[in-house]
C-alpha cells in the first residue's frame, strides 16, 4: 500500500513509551515533538485528565498505560507512558504485556500500537536486559 494512504488511514501515530522512573522519556517525546509545554493526557475515552489535581491523581494520569498524552503543539503523534518494570514488579509487566496484547487484537489500525521505544538511559546502557525484559520483547 502507497504509504501515503497508510497515514491516511492510521491518522495519528501512536507510540508505546517504556523505561523506568526518570529515564528522559518526557524529556524526549518533548524533544520529538519541538516543545517545552507539558503534555496533554486523555483517558481512553477521550476524555482530558485534569492535572492541576492533586499530586497522587497526576500521577496516576501521567502513568496510566492506557492514558494518551499529547503535546498541543504536534497533535499527530499519540504516546502511552509505561514506567517500566522496576516501578511495579511484575504486575506492571503483565499490564504492558495485556495492553500490548490488546492492541494488536483491535481490527482499526489507528487503535493499534504503530511503535514501542524502549528508553534506556545512557549511563546504564552497558547493563544487559534482565529476563523478563528478554521475554518482553520475544512476545
Ligand atoms: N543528564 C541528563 N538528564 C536528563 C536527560 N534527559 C532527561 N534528563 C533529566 O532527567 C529527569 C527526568 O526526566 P523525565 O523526562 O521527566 O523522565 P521520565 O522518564 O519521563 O520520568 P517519569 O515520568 O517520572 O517516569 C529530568 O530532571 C530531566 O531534566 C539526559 O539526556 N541527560
Ligand atoms: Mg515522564
Amino acid at each position: 500500500m502507497d504509504p501515503a494512504k497508510i497515514r491516511e488511514k492510521i491518522g495519528r501515530f501512536r507510540i508505546l513509551v517504556i523505561g523506568r522512573a526518570n529515564a528522559g522519556k518526557t524529556t524526549i517525546l518533548r524533544r520529538v515533538c519541538n516543545t517545552r509545554d507539558d503534555p496533554e493526557i486523555y483517558d481512553s475515552d477521550g476524555e482530558q485528565i485534569d492535572l492541576t489535581v492533586l499530586m497522587a491523581s497526576r500521577e496516576r494520569g501521567l502513568h496510566d498505560i492506557e492514558n494518551e498524552m499529547v503535546f498541543k503543539n504536534n497533535p499527530g503523534f499519540i504516546f502511552h507512558d509505561s514506567r517500566g518494570f522496576e516501578a511495579g514488579g511484575a504486575s506492571e509487566f503483565e499490564k504492558v504485556k495485556a495492553f500490548i496484547a490488546s492492541r494488536s487484537k483491535g481490527m482499526k489500525i489507528k487503535n493499534q500500537l504503530h511503535a514501542i521505544w524502549y528508553c534506556i538511559p545512557m549511563d546504564e546502557a552497558h547493563r544487559s536486559f534482565t529476563a523478563s525484559e528478554v521475554k518482553f520483547f520475544s512476545v
